[in-house]
């Protein structure tokens, strides 16, 4: 079926377009956090009363280059059973301190981003394993995470596992316990695990801003694949997040929805919706098969984090089609017409598109960035965050 182009991202209806970053602000943003909410990821729960609990400091891991925290975010208005998010932060110790940070979202436990005793098999891993799945060990993707490095480079790193905020299945998690709390939303308007993820990084956030280690105007947050798609959106709706790294997020993360134009191969719309339904609200799957229907597209998405910044981490079409590569760039791309509006500039379109290489000095604060790597985080990758984040959060963000 062919797909309209994406409707330009200032444009409010009737062909008329938002001309002010004061516009954008006040009208615009609020809309289209709504729409967004409306066709794709619905409503997560307000968040009821929290307590952050430092249960552990370890001060010499990594032979004493960082400090381990383990801290559990516990609802102690919500019914026993409910989940607590269990949040690892590593702060270096060389650096003066209040230190900027990285929160990364993992997917399969925070005992597997570094080969660390303090870091326990949480059972919920040991029972997964029972259920068939396979069950990573401590340390098992410490060379995808990077956290000495990171440490190195004078980052904190913290990190939360989205099976801690909502099941990867129709199931829901921590927010169900929320939204009995507080009196249920309509069923179809009810946020899917994306949009509870993204609440759950929010709360992560707030325990950072209340940690005395942590700059609070220099807190990035980077998730891969699904947990990039829910890392964008926590990035657009939460303005304390100062720098979102989504990489290779795809269909519903980075990549526009209408992408015909940009000759995408990848997972189409109607492919997510079917195989993964309970990622989104309950509306999205109608628009599955006719895209050219929705109101606005994932460019709206990437043009929320503005002014802030963005690095969106890429591959090629040839090495990881099924995250529409080509239709990322093209979402970047349309989207950084809403950073002109504030800087009186005209960002080109190359210059903030990049394939591989070094970031430069002087990136700008929107970036599509491309290797040729496969489904997954490489040093390579890591070293371009830091080079970015390096630039991007030195002073802080003002939305
Ligand atoms: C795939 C899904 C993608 C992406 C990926 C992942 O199966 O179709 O949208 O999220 O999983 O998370 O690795």
């Amino acid at each position: 079926m062919p797909q309209a182009d994406p409707p330009h991202v200032l444009e409010i209806g009737d062909g008329e377009r938002v001309e002010s970053a004061t516009a954008w602000r006040e009208q615009r943003r609020p809309r289209l956090k709504a729409l967004l909410r409306q066709y794709v990821y619905g409503y997560a729960p307000p968040a009821p009363r929290r307590r952050f609990d430092v249960d552990e400091v370890h001060e010499s891991v990594f032979a004493g280059a960082a400090t381990l925290k383990r801290i559990a975010i516990r609802f102690p208005d919500l019914p026993q059973a409910a989940p607590e998010i269990r949040l690892a932060l590593f702060v270096p110790t060389e650096t003066e301190t209040p230190n900027p940070a990285v929160f990364g979202l993992n997917m399969a436990g925070n005992h597997t981003v570094a080969d660390i005793s303090h870091l326990s098999v949480p059972a919920w891993a040991r029972e997964r394993e029972t259920a068939a799945e396979h069950l990573l060990e401590r340390g098992e993707r410490a060379d995808y995470w990077q956290v000495r490095e990171t440490i190195d480079r004078g980052y904190a790193f913290a990190t939360a596992c989205t099976w801690d905020i909502h099941p990867d299945t129709p199931e829901m998690g921590l927010t169900k316990y929320c939204w009995h709390h507080h009196g249920d939303v309509p069923g179809a308007l009810r946020g899917g695990a994306l949009a509870a993820w993204a609440w759950g990084i929010s709360r992560c956030v707030e325990y950072l801003l209340e940690d005395p280690d942590i700059r609070d105007d220099a807190i990035a947050a980077f998730g891969h694949s699904r947990a990039g798609k829910a890392t964008l959106l926590a990035g657009a709706l939460d303005e304390r997040i100062a720098l979102v790294i989504p990489h290779q997020s795809g269909t519903a993360g980075v990549a526009l929805s209408r992408r015909e134009a940009t000759a995408s191969s990848g997972e189409t719309v109607e492919q997510i919706a079917t195989a993964f339904p309970h990622w989104f609200n309950g509306y999205y799957p109608m628009f599955a098969t006719d895209v050219g229907r929705f109101p606005i597209d994932q460019h709206h998405l990437v043009a929320l984090v503005a002014p802030r910044a963005i690095l969106a981490t890429e591959s090629t079409p040839e090495a990881d089609a099924w995250t529409n590569p080509n239709a990322a760039r093209l979402s970047i791309r349309r989207a950084s017409t809403v950073w002109d509006l504030r800087e009186d500039q005209t960002l080109s379109d190359d210059e903030v598109s990049q394939e591989g290489g070094s970031i430069p000095d002087d990136a700008p604060p929107i970036l599509h960035y491309r290797r040729d790597a496969e489904h997954t985080m490489t040093p390579e990758y890591w070293e371009a965050v830091y080079d970015f984040a390096d630039q991007h959060l030195e002073h802080g963000s003002t939305p």
